[in-house]
């Protein structure tokens, strides 16, 4: 028998998470095209997930669904249904308390240890509940005895206990992409006991790092009693089992080194150079370069206006001494950043340190320019708003206060950039600054050094971060350290070429080893070890 015709039944991998990898767009004849979404969760599963047909994924569409008729509901619907998503439509109501809420204000902060900035509120907490049981009765129905459901992060913690109750025979995993919080900060949420015991649900719990897992294990001993063997596994009340375990997250090492070789990259790399003055272009037509001085200087025999105005009359902005004291032999560097405009990323203390550095080391004015891409995220959120006045003004401050006729030492970008132009940014940075004040991970510095592949190039890397325990050849600083910031940042712009190889080598083994791929597999096959033996038979 050819077995043509037989219905082959294969067990599915269902992936949850508060928001899908892609978003729908209403275009200008009114239908609706869907497009892929930037940000970590999205690059390392969204691959995976496209190379699995039987991998389905369920997440909230991040649409205010009163802003649609019902037909077109159906449309958006329709649209992710052909990418293999299942949509979640929310009220404004549920966004307001699960996400922007319970999620944003109460749980990111306090996993972050910023604790001072958490709010308890119990309707919040009220509507965290609802959505998470929304979750429940939209997975429920689809996952079948022998699949597999994969929860991920803050935002979905009491889904695999809901889930544990409805669906018998189904394997659970969830993983963490922020930090786990001590049990000194942990216990003070009023939910604390609610939130472990339904993250419990899970046959394996994931973490980014050995860290994180002994603080988990510690507030399960806290708060519930309950001990875990050295093999992670914690033995519940039920008799069922629970382990957890670090799986620290990568990066598609390919796809970042191969996008930053792409033609928008190396121009945009190329557009970076020539402004900060690292290669011929924009700013050698200025006064800074040999010619450009040449310029001035003949602009300033025939009476221009800076010859005129900028140091006898003008003597307060002293544009043209600080343009003459540019030591033209050292050669021009390149910084870069990128991150969500997000309080746990130090962009305000990695500013201070940059400017320390321009005030301490005035031989830097000039010759290094700071890109600093800082993408929009949840502007509705008043912590957020309070942040970007921050920022804004520090950076006004420092460019302000240094400027020349022809360098800024700033460039600021607060839009959300394609892939590409951000892998240019990466490839043109002779050093990324990476100094979050808390992360899970932190994927920002993999993708720099894949940007770099085989070349020399410098992170100076937060130690309060996942990436800091594998990404050790790093500048390592403690990000509210702002002299040593300063310090490490100058040693970095300073580096040889052939030390940054070694390191950056090094680095790049790992990275390569341990890819977004392998993470997701990874994950995958000790879930499947540690749940129901039984049930190995009906997977894949
Ligand atoms: C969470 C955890 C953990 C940023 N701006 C643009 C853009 N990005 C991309 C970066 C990177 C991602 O967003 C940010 O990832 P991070 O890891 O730095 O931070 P979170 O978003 O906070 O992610 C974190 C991660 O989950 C994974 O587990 O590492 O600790 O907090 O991929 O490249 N991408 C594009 N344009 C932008 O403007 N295309």
């Amino acid at each position: 028998p050819s077995g043509r015709g037989k219905r082959v039944c294969m067990a599915k991998l269902i992936i949850v998470s508060n928001r899908l990898p892609f978003s729908v767009h209403e275009a200008e004849d009114g239908s609706f095209a869907i497009r892929q979404n930037v940000g970590g969760l999205a690059t390392a599963i969204g691959p995976y997930h496209a190379a699995h047909r039987n991998c389905v994924w369920v997440g909230w569409s991040g649409d205010d669904p009163e802003r649609y008729s019902d037909e077109q509901v159906e449309s958006i619907r329709a649209a992710y249904e052909s990418k293999r998503c299942t949509a979640l439509f929310l009220s404004a109501e549920q966004i307001a308390g699960f996400y922007s809420g319970f999620s944003n204000d109460t749980l990111w902060p306090l996993f972050h240890d910023f604790s001072h900035e958490a709010v308890f509120d119990a309707k919040t907490w009220e509507k965290y509940q609802e959505v998470n049981r929304l979750f429940a009765e939209a997975v429920a129905p689809v996952a079948q005895p022998g699949d597999t459901v994969w929860i991920q992060d803050y935002h979905l913690m009491l889904l695999p206990g809901l889930l544990r109750e409805r669906c018998p025979g189904v394997s659970i995993g969830w993983f963490l992409h922020v930090p786990f919080p001590s049990p000194e900060i942990f216990r003070s949420l009023p939910w604390s006991r609610e939130i472990l015991n339904g993250v419990l649900g899970a046959d394996l719990l994931g973490f980014h790092t050995v860290d994180f897992v002994n603080n988990f294990k510690a507030c399960v001993k806290t708060l519930l009693g309950l001990d875990s063997g050295d093999d992670g596994r914690i033995a519940l009340e039920d008799g069922r089992a629970a382990t957890v375990d670090a799986f620290p997250i990568g990066i598609d090492y390919n796809l970042y080194r191969r996008t930053s070789h792409s033609s928008l990259a190396k121009a945009m790399r190329r557009g970076i150079e020539e402004v900060s003055g690292k290669r011929p272009g924009l700013r050698y037509n200025t006064s800074l370069s040999a010619e450009g001085s040449a310029a001035q200087e003949a602009s300033s025999r025939s009476g221009s206006w800076w010859s005129h105005h900028a140091d006898e009359e003008m003597p307060e902005l002293n544009l043209a001494r600080s343009a003459a004291a540019v030591d033209r032999a050292k050669p021009n560097k390149i910084v870069v950043s990128v991150d969500r405009l997000d309080y746990t990323k130090g962009i305000p203390e990695r500013l201070r340190a940059f400017g320390r550095l321009l005030e301490r080391y005035p031989e830097w004015t000039g010759h290094v320019t700071y890109y600093l891409l800082a993408t929009p995220s949840r502007e509705s959120v008043e912590t957020y708003q309070r942040l970007k006045a921050q920022v804004d003004q520090l950076v006004g401050e420092i460019n302000g206060r240094y400027s020349l006729l022809a360098w800024t030492p700033i460039h600021y970008i607060t839009r959300s950039l394609p892939i590409k132009p951000v892998c240019g940014i990466y490839a043109a940075g002779d050093v990324a600054l990476v100094t979050p004040l808390r992360d899970g991970m932190n994927l920002v510095a993999k993708e720099y050094l894949a940007c770099h592949d085989d070349r020399d190039g410098a992170l100076v890397l937060s130690d309060m971060c996942g990436a800091a325990r594998e990404l050790t050849e790093a500048f390592i600083v403690n990000p509210y350290d702002i002299d040593k910031t300063c310090e490490a940042l100058h040693d970095a712009l300073e580096i040889d070429a052939t030390e940054a190889r070694r390191r950056n080598r090094a680095m790049q083994a790992r990275l390569k080893a341990r890819t977004a791929g392998t993470w997701c597999a990874g994950f995958l096959d000790a879930l499947h070890q540690v749940a129901d033996p039984s049930l190995a038979d009906r997977r894949l």
